[in-house]
């Protein structure tokens, strides 16, 4: 059975630009029957305390017959074959996947909470994930529609987007 899924994307070092059109590549391969949508790119301030690079955030969906932990396990080693260090909580990375949603299902497990805990105060997540699903409704039965203002919209800066192959 396949599920729809939305993962996060976002990158702060060693070309973040080339590091995103790199995932979207490999997520491709993982994508079922050439499911994968892309969002624009949008450049962000650091969310958090600690002193780092902007972030290039974007957001894919696609189709998926991997369980949530296969999914997370494809997942990280992506972000480890892009050379992704766990140095310090919320610092810069080469590569951060994060599942936003998968399906409709609300997981709560050791290694995952979907939908992403941070998901619905994030502009860099609600902006991209509305450029590829703009009628979306979570699972909590709120519609993404009533999540995007004007204000979180102007907190990004849209990126060229360059990635053009295998979709
Ligand atoms: N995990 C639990 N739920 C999930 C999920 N839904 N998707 C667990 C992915 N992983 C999930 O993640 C730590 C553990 O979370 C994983 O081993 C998995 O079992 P991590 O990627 O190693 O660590 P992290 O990303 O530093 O932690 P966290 O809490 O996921 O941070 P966030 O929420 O990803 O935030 N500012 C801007 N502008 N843009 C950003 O993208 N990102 C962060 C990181 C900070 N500031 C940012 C941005
Ligand atoms: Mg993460």
């Amino acid at each position: 059975m396949l599920t729809t899924v939305y993962v996060a994307l976002g990158a702060n070092l060693a070309q973040p630009h080339k590091q995103l059109d790199d995932a979207v590549q490999a997520l491709t391969q993982l994508a079922k029957h050439t499911s994968l949508q892309v969002s624009a790119y949008y450049q962000s301030t650091p969310m958090g305390e600690v002193e780092q690079p902007d972030y290039l955030n974007a957001v894919v969906s696609f189709d998926t017959d991997l369980t949530p932990l296969a999914l997370l396990d494809a997942l990280q080693a992506i972000e480890n074959q892009q050379g992704r260090e766990r140095i310090v909580r919320w610092g810069a990375r080469t590569l951060d996947l994060d599942i936003l949603l998968y399906g409709q299902q609300v997981i709560c497990s050791e290694r995952l909470t979907v939908p992403h805990y941070g998901m619905k105060q994030r502009s860099f997540v609600l902006v991209p994930l509305a450029d590829i699903a703009p009628s979306l409704i979570l699972p909590c039965q709120t519609p993404l529609s009533a999540l995007i203002d004007d204000d979180l919209r102007a907190e990004l800066q849209q990126h060229s987007w360059e990635h053009c192959t295998q979709r």
